[in-house]
């Protein structure tokens, strides 16, 4: 498969991960995939922290995967506590994702934030070849593209934004929003997950920056001219399928049915974070129980959800409530044969997470806000055609734009989730089967093929103007 640039791809992202390793999830799979097609370079923070005062310049590690050379600097701890844990994780992903609450704007990570973007810059800039072209994602790494331009960087350069990006009144609560945005016009493309997070994009750039709206998704702004469109994020889907078919998974669907013979599963599979609804979940299911008390010693509800970013006050206290809710609704409504909700707080491998997903009668996946959500996708990949499980889908998630057969709810409406839930689980066949169908074909003609290949594409066909 070859990625269509004529050029040598150059990826950056925060973390950088080796893509012929097994466990790689959908964006290591994805960008290795790009990368291996034409031989490139991946570069980013190696993951480790350097104690004692040093500065991040001062190492950095190689490594050949195939035709990939994984390219890597360690952070000091100070960079780490203001770039990673401070701008990225106390900022820029809680307002992302509409929690100004938990936001932490007055505590002056913004200076690590730029320092360490342009220590990324610095070493890049002498990893370059005439004929790159640029790929950076994710949030961590916005004033990239403005950092390089700076040291006269004039390659082509995309941008992926894998969050949301908000509504400007609320973009705008970020002290520096404005050189944030305007950072967004050093790349030649910025790609979003949806047609909302264009919107917002739109609307921010024509009040706050007076950009004149071209055709085609261009903007004009601050003496350059950027594409902004959507480029929803899929999975490989056959893949998935025959990861869903090898012995891991397998083992893993025979254990939960024989496990849970007598039992309807509802499934939850999610990173500890606030942005996916957790709370909001547990208590729906708590109000099924409640209002329909058929599902008492039926339902169970398994809830995988291993920590992240523990550094974070705001994820410790999502545990915290999370096991208290989970602790009293088993005391409520438990049984001594029936336990309500099984919360494990730890990852599952992704060779056996097919097999889990199958053992679904119905999936929750219900974040109050999400870039799109690669959970609804895989499991509607691993479900059987001729039996399928439903999706009971967050409309708040990126992927409720393209997934609209699922049974969308809004998981602040504790009341309606709950009534949602019941009609997932007594979904005849025929439905369930004509909606899988209909989503099986949307997630199969927009997988993570076409993600990259048509981000690359435009990219390569990006106006020039700016050079
Ligand atoms: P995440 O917030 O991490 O990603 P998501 O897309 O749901 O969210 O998951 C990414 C991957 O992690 C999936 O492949 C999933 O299987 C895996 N995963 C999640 N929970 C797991 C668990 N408990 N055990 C094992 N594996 C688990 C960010 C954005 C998303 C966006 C992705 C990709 O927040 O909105 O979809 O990037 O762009």
């Amino acid at each position: 498969m070859t990625n269509g640039l004529k050029g040598r791809l150059v990826v950056v992202s925060n973390r950088v991960g080796d893509p012929r390793q097994g466990s790689a999830g959908g964006l290591a799979v994805a960008v290795g995939e790009a990368l291996s097609s034409s031989g490139g370079l991946w570069f980013g923070w190696s993951g480790k922290i350097i104690e004692g005062g040093a500065k991040s310049e001062t190492k950095q590690h190689r490594q050949s995967a195939g035709n990939i050379t994984l390219a890597t600097i360690d952070l000091s701890r100070d960079d780490y506590d203001s770039y990673y844990l401070g701008f990225s994780n106390r900022v820029i992903w809680p307002v992302f994702h509409y929690r100004l609450d938990l936001a932490d704007l007055d505590a002056g990570f913004f200076e690590g934030y730029q320092r360490v973007n342009r220590v990324f810059a610095h070493r890049l800039m002498a990893e370059l070849r005439p004929d790159d072209v640029i790929w950076i994602h994710d949030y961590h790494l916005i004033p990239l593209a403005a950092e390089l331009r700076a040291l006269g960087c004039t390659h082509r350069i995309g941008f992926f934004l894998h969050i949301p990006l908000p509504p400007p009144l609320i973009l705008a609560a970020i002290p520096g929003h404005e050189w944030l945005i305007r950072s967004l016009f050093a790349y030649d493309l910025v790609g979003l997950q949806s047609h909302a997070d264009v919107a917002h994009f739109a609307r921010y750039v024509t009040t706050e920056a007076n950009a004149e709206v071209l055709p085609d998704d261009h903007y004009r702004a601050f003496g350059r001219i950027v594409r902004a469109s959507a480029y929803p994020i899929g999975i490989d889907v056959e893949q998935f399928r025959r990861l869903g078919e090898a012995e891991d998974s397998q083992k893993m669907l025979r254990m939960m049915r024989e496990q849970y013979a007598q039992r309807e599963l509802l499934v939850g599979v999610d990173r500890l974070d606030y942005s996916k609804g957790l709370p909001q979940r547990f208590k729906a299911f708590r109000l099924l129980l409640a209002r329909y008390p058929e599902n008492r010693r039926r339902a169970t509800l398994v809830e995988i959800a291993p920590p992240t970013r523990e550094d974070v006050e705001a994820y410790a206290d999502i545990r915290r409530e999370l096991e208290g809710l989970a602790g009293s609704i088993n005391g409520e409504f438990g049984e001594l044969d029936w336990m309500p909700i099984r919360y494990i707080h730890r990852a599952i491998a992704r060779k056996r997470l097919p097999g889990l997903y199958r053992a679904g009668r119905v999936a929750l996946v219900t974040p109050l806000r999400d870039g799109m959500n690669l959970v609804a996708k895989e499991y509607l990949a691993s479900q059987d055609p001729d039996n399928p499980g439903v999706l009971v889908l967050s409309r708040f998630a990126g992927a409720a734009e393209q997934l609209s057969e699922a049974l969308l709810v809004n998981p602040y409406d504790t009341v309606a989730t709950a009534e949602t839930i019941e009609r997932a689980l007594r979904m005849p066949l025929e439905e369930r089967r004509e909606r899988h169908r209909e989503l099986l074909r949307k997630i199969r003609t927009y997988d993570v093929h076409w993600w990259w290949k048509t981000f690359l594409q435009d990219l390569a066909n990006a106006r020039r103007e700016n050079h």
